[in-house]
């Protein structure tokens, strides 16, 4: 069985100006990019996300500072330091995440390949790991 933890590594374009970055839809991430956000201000102790998505798949990177993103779906839990800007990890559809450890200045990039939709999100984490164990079980 492959781990959780998927990470892109995102190339870095530098010249004697300084660096770029250029992230595409389909190509650096593996979806077509429907929106983005940014999380920033979040201190030390306080813990994010703690939920999962039914169908959206994002990828995330700290573009500034550094957290650390937990995974959890029905086989396993597994963390993961995002340090650095082109450090991009892949959250599927049905995967518990949680955000922790903020470092100061963090800024954490997510591009997601749906609208938000509230309904989207299993927030309830008992409810979370009944329908991973029943998709498990019918497969
Ligand atoms: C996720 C992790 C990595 C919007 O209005 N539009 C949006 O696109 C998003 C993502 C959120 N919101 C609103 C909903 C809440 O009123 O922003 C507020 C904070 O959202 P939430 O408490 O869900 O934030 P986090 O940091 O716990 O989770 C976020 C994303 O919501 C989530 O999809 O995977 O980051």
């Amino acid at each position: 069985m492959s781990g959780l933890v998927e990470l892109l590594e995102w190339k870095m374009r530098g010249d004697a100006r300084g660096w770029l970055m250029p992230v595409e839809g389909d190509r650096d991430v593996p979806f077509e990019i429907r929106r983005v956000y940014l999380i920033g201000g979040t201190n030390r102790g306080i813990v994010r996300g703690a939920h999962a998505h039914r169908v959206t798949s994002q990828v995330a990177a700290c573009i500034n500072g550094s957290c650390t993103m937990i995974l959890e779906d029905e086989h396993r839990r597994e963390s993961v330091r995002l340090d650095a800007q082109n450090k991009a990890l892949v959250i599927p559809p049905m995967v518990w995440h949680e955000m922790r450890d903020f470092s100061p200045e963090c800024l954490l990039l997510v591009l997601a390949d749906t609208l938000y939709d509230e309904s989207d999100y299993i927030r309830d984490y008992g409810l979370f790991r009944q329908l991973a164990e029943h998709d498990r079980d019918t497969r």
